[in-house]
């Protein structure tokens, strides 16, 4: 993993180039602790996740799952327990707004690994592969969750059965994505939009990302009852009053994330 701090921004780049960044355990236990300083560091304000080389991620390194014969099967289930399920809900709990540059092919968990993330940019030359179908087994990291949440059940269905590469901007115009953009402007992209929600009120960011999560297990009234109390601890916050005061004196804001 390349780890880097810009401001308020740390840049997070998955780095086994020569694999597609495909994941090896050594990797997600270092992904764990980038994003676990991430959480922990106040001044950190906003999270960019991208892949080194061509590709964004080719999700599990399969090189580590071949058995032999007389082997006994890896528990797969495992694998999913202790490092992806744990990477999934990480990225979606965190209290900062993440936005992923996917910069090449993103495969198999490499794909959720995405969509896992609030915000999703995508160079024009990648693409999303629901691979899991292709090799005997079944979307994880959040697949069957988001895909028909964010493109409707048919379209789920169809790439998770066919596990046919959809080009990045079919994903944008399918709702996968936010957007698809020209490839060499693809990190610029990126680096303004982080650094925007770096200076922008954080904790009133991170309540956004709490309505949303639950949005989708609740019904209008439960939702209703959430965005109040949200709404109450949003408006305790410093931010919320230098927004209040900013308008009214014609100036743009300076928020500091509390
Ligand atoms: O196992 C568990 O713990 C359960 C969890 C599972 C989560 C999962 O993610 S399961 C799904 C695993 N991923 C895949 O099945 C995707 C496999 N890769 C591909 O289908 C293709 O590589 C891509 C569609 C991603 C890209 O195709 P292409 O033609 O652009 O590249 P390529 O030539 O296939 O790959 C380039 C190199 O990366 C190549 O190595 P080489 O020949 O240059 O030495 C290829 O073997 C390697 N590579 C790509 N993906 C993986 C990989 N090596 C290991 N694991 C990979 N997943």
């Amino acid at each position: 993993m390349l780890f880097e701090r810009d401001g308020g921004v740390a840049e997070i780049t998955l780095n086994r180039p020569d694999r597609l960044n495909a994941f090896n355990e050594a990797m997600h236990r270092e992904l764990a602790r980038c994003l676990e300083t991430v959480a922990s560091d106040p001044d950190i304000r906003a999270v960019l996740l991208t892949g080194a080389g061509r590709g964004f991620c080719a999700g599990q390194d399969l090189g580590e799952r071949v058995v032999g014969e007389e082997e006994r099967a890896p528990d797969l289930g495992e694998t999913l327990e202790t490092l992806y399920n744990p990477l999934i809900r990480r990225l979606r709990r965190l209290e900062k707004p993440v936005i992923c540059a996917v910069n090449g092919v993103a495969a198999g968990a490499g794909a959720n690994l995405a969509l896992a993330c609030d915000i999703v940019l995508a160079a024009r030359s990648a693409s999303f592969v629901q691979a899991f179908c292709r090799i005997g087994l079944v979307p994880d990291s959040g697949g069957t969750w988001f895909l028909p949440r964010l493109v409707g059940d048919a379209r789920a269905r169809a790439l998770a059965l066919l596990g046919e590469k959809l080009p990045a901007e079919q994903a944008a115009a399918w709702g996968l994505i936010w957007r698809a953009v020209p490839d060499e402007v693809l990190m610029e992209e990126a680096r303004r939009l982080a650094h925007g929600l770096a200076a922008a009120p954080t904790r009133g960011l991170a309540l956004i990302k709490r309505a949303l999560n639950a949005s989708w297990g609740n019904d209008l009234d439960a939702q209703l009852d959430l965005e109040r109390d949200l709404q109450r601890e949003a408006g305790r916050t410093e931010d919320y009053r230098e927004g209040v005061r900013a308008f009214l004196d014609k100036r743009p804001p300076r928020f500091r994330g509390r």
